[in-house]
Order: C-alpha cells, then structure tokens, then sequence
C-alpha cells in the first residue's frame, strides 16, 4: 500500500547538519542547527540538569504513568517562570507536551477544532516547522512582513499593517523573544502596538518561546509573552524548555492557554488533555520532572540560572565580537544590527548563492535563508567568518 506514498520535502536546516558531518575540512564552522555550543565546540549538560538527574536516580521510586497533562507540579513551576503574576492560575489551562513542537502541534489542532476555517497569521520568515506542521494539519497560513532586508530589523510598519487584516477567529502567532530565524525583535513600545491591532482586530495571539533567557535575561525575554496574556482575553502559549535547560532531546515542552476567567479553566484543560490522549495519551515525562526540580529547589535553580547567565553572555560576546570585526574590515557600520539582534541566530540578509559560496570556498555552514547560529562561533572562529563574509561579497 505505501507505494501511493510521495516524498516529503527534507527540514533544510536537518539536511545541512548531514552536510556539516560529510565535510572532511578540519577548519570547517558549523553555523547551523539552533543548538549551543560552548567555545569548545560541545553541548554540555547543564550543572542542574546533572544535579537533578542525580538526584531523581536516587529518589525517583516508581515510573507510572503521570496524568495526560503531565504532572501538574510542572505547569506549575513552567508558568511561573513564564507568566510570574501576569495572569492568575486559575484561568490558565496547560499541558506538557513534547517539546516545544509539541506544544506549538497540539496548539495548532485546539485551534482547528475551535475553528475549523481559522487563519494563522505567521511572521515572514518564521520558524520552517511551524509552516511545515500548519501546511500539514490544512490550516491557511497568512503571512505578514516582518524582516527588514534593508536594516535587518523589524519591518515594523509592514507587520502592523498586515496585522491589521486579521479578525476575530483568527490567530496571530509572534515569537515571545529571540525571534527565530532572523534574531530581530519588537521593543516594548512595538509590543504595546502589536497588543493594540490584537485588541482592535479580536484576532488570538499565539506566542512560541523557545528561548526563554537566551536574549536579555530570564525575566525580561518574558516581559512581552507576560504583557500580552495580561492584555488580551484569550491566548495560546507554547513554550519549549530544549535551549534554556539543554535537554533537546529530553522533548520537554508546555501548552498553555490563558483564559479571561475561570469560567472556561475546565473546557480547555479537558480539550489539552483529550489532544494529548488522541496523539500520545502521556507526553514525555523525564525532562519535565528535571525542570521542576531546578526551578522549585533554591540552590539547583540559582545554579541553572547562573549557567544560563553564561551561555547568554557568551553569545553576545560573539555577537559584539562579530560586528566589530566586520566593521574594521569593511570600515562601516553595515553589520551593527549583529549586536542588536538576541537569541542564537542572526539573518545576515543576503543570497542563498553567497551562503552556498560561504560554504564551498570557506567551510561555513549556515542555512540558505543566511541564518546563523551564533552559539556555533568561538574567539578563533569570529575573524574566520568576518573575513569570509568580506571575501564571498557581503
Ligand atoms: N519554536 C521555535 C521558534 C524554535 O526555534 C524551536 C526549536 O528550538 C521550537 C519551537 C521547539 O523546539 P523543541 O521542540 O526542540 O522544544
Ligand atoms: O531552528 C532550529 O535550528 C532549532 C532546532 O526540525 C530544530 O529550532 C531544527 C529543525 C527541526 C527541529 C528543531
């Protein structure tokens, strides 16, 4: 029967890891895949993780089954740290998904069976897996201008205005921070306008954050996730714990979705629980047990913030670093927007031929769209990029 079946298009930014590994050059820089790396070249487990895993191997007792939201001490721990006291608990129903595609997958199908003719508004570019799962489950994706080719910053007005044809029974799917691929970002005072348009329109905010702590802090990548659920009557949040706690492939993640009040706590917590029943009944439950033991034990969560600390100023060295090379060399001030950019990836904003030319003549591997992850770079490999960028005509 599988006969009938027709090839799927591959995830590019997989298919360009492969490439990395086929490449024999020993100076070669893999730009690619969201994942941090250290100046080493590795993706360490974090300390905490360490700590808690220990720990849980000590303790743990039994592996039942948990409930078909997860463990409800998660949610817990996993809205505090994202919504502090935006929104009362009360009104917030959430589960523990697989990930942060997970989460951003069982959003998208609540979506469907609330309405089944909803549109979802995505920022252009925006994360290839959400446009790849949407195309998937049917959904009609609305696109709305979001990267400026000229500054590689936001497209602010572009976005505002294309935000503006939404309505209500559609949703609005923003990156909480460190938007992903382009590394550009809406100040506050752009936030405040986006929350407007959501309030005129009716249209439903979803936010994807992934990189909670990877941009100006824990608290302040939250500031926008938290102002819009206070602001608006409904949203959807999706978050990922595979960056900020390192556990990639632990698949941890949390669907939440914010209610006015209480009212419709039950409706849409069952609706959670029945989305992850129909697709896995329990969600992964080891990387979720290890965030809530950081985050609800003093000296492991200082610690694990600490570390994030690190890995967060690590990366903006390098991006310091990057554009104060490439301004000697050009002698302009034409990749300034690498040090304003936050979270692990910046657009360089320019052709899949000099990204190909990149990554021929010099070994450098990032995605054709030009997004690299900056986490991928170290003090030797900086002048090694800055100069290629200069060479291949950027
Ligand atoms: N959303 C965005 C924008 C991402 O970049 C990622 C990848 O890290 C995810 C969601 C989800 O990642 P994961 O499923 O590994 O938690
Ligand atoms: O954008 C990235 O690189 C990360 C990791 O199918 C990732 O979000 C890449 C591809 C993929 C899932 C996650």
């Amino acid at each position: 029967m599988f006969e009938t079946l027709k090839a799927q298009p591959a995830d590019k930014i997989l298919a360009l890891m492969q490439l990395y590994r086929d490449d024999p050059r020993e100076t070669k820089v893999d730009l690619g895949v969201g994942v941090y790396k250290d100046a080493t070249g590795l993706t360490p487990v974090m300390r905490a993780v360490k700590a808690a895993e220990h720990k849980l191997w000590e303790t743990q007792d039994s592996k039942v089954y948990t409930g078909l939201a997860g463990d409800p001490a998660f949610a817990d721990a996993m809205f505090t740290m994202l919504l502090g006291d935006a929104v009362p608990r009360n009104t917030t129903a959430a589960a523990a998904t697989p990930g942060g595609t997970g989460a951003c997958r069982q959003a998208f199908e609540m979506i469907q069976m609330a309405r089944p003719d909803a549109r979802v508004f995505v920022s252009d570019p925006t994360w290839p897996n959400h446009l790849s799962i949407l195309k998937y489950l049917n959904i009609e994706v609305v696109p709305y201008r979001y990267f400026d080719e000229e500054t590689r910053g936001v497209d602010f007005d572009g976005m505002i205005a294309d935000l503006k044809t939404a309505k209500k029974g559609d949703v609005v799917l923003l990156h909480g921070c460190c938007h992903n691929p382009t590394g550009a970002n809406l100040n506050a005072a752009e936030w405040d306008a986006v929350i407007e348009v959501l309030l005129q329109t009716g249209a439903t905010p979803m936010i994807d954050i992934a990189y909670q702590g990877f941009g100006d802090g824990l608290e302040a990548d939250a500031a926008a996730t938290r102002k819009v659920a206070a602001a608006v009557p409904e949203c959807l949040i999706a978050a990922s714990c595979s960056k900020n706690f390192g556990i990639y492939r632990e698949r941890t993640g949390l669907l939440m979705v914010v209610a006015a009040d209480t009212s419709a706590l039950t409706l849409n917590q069952g609706t959670l629980a029945f989305l992850n029943r129909q697709n896995y009944s329990f969600p992964p439950d080891h990387g979720a047990r290890l965030v809530t033991m950081i985050l609800n034990d003093d000296a492991l969560r200082a610690d694990w913030m600490a570390e994030l600390e690190e890995v967060r100023n690590t990366m903006l060295g390098l991006r310091t670093a990057l554009a104060s090379e490439l301004q000697k060399l050009s002698g302009s001030d034409r990749f300034g927007f690498l040090a304003q950019h936050r979270g692990m990836f910046s657009r360089l904003g320019t052709t899949p031929d000099k990204v190909e030319a990149l990554r021929d003549k010099h070994g450098i591997y990032m995605v054709g769209d030009s997004r690299m992850n900056i986490a991928g770079l170290n003090a030797e490999s900086v002048p090694i990029l800055a100069r290629a960028i200069i060479d291949v005509g950027i």
